[in-house]
């Protein structure tokens, strides 16, 4: 098990697009568990390969109270059920000390590869559906902060920027 350095907003390499996964050998289980745990040292509900500069289309999130339930979507897709969103308060390990409400489709269906290669597909909603929805949009080079208002995300990157420099 390893923990991996996570990239910090405004940082290019986090606007990459991932790549399908074709081969689920011991390479990619190595990463999913040091995703897990990269991903739980900074108590995190969530994370994408994407952010530890891994550019195939892999999250993880854990959902749970007791950070006991790890959940992991190698190539997932998802598809919108119904017309309802809903808003949550959202941060990002790659945006850390800043939450803002952002709108999603409130219930989705996803369909990935376990572990075992094998495809299965779950409904989701409330911070289930939150959580996989803001992972899966990191795998195509989005990030949270693309959704406020220009002002506030321009805020957001200079204050990060600003930390960087002070934290060399
Ligand atoms: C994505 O986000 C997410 O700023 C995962 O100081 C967001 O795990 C899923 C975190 C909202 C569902 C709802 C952020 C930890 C963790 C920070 C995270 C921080 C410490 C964010
Ligand atoms: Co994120």
């Amino acid at each position: 098990m390893a923990l991996l350095k996570i990239l910090i907003f405004p940082d290019q390499r986090l606007r990459t697009v991932a790549k399908d996964v074709l081969d689920i050998n011991e390479e990619i289980k190595t990463l999913c568990n040091d995703l897990l745990e990269t991903m739980y040292e900074g108590k995190g509900i969530g994370l994408s390969a994407t952010q530890v500069n891994i550019h195939k289309r892999i999250l993880v999130v854990d959902v749970s109270e007791e950070k006991d339930s790890p959940m992991i979507f190698i190539n997932p897709s998802v598809e919108v059920l119904g017309q309802e969103e809903k808003t949550y308060g959202e941060g990002c390990l790659s945006v850390p000390g800043f939450f803002e409400e952002v709108s999603r489709p409130a219930k989705i269906k996803i369909t990935a590869l376990n572990l075992g290669g094998e495809e299965f597909s779950i409904e989701a909603e409330d911070l289930l559906a939150v959580a996989v929805q803001h992972e899966m949009d990191h795998l195509d080079g989005k990030i949270f902060v693309d959704f406020l208002s220009n002002l506030k995300r321009q805020r957001i990157k200079q204050k990060l920027i600003k930390i960087s420099r002070t934290a060399v």
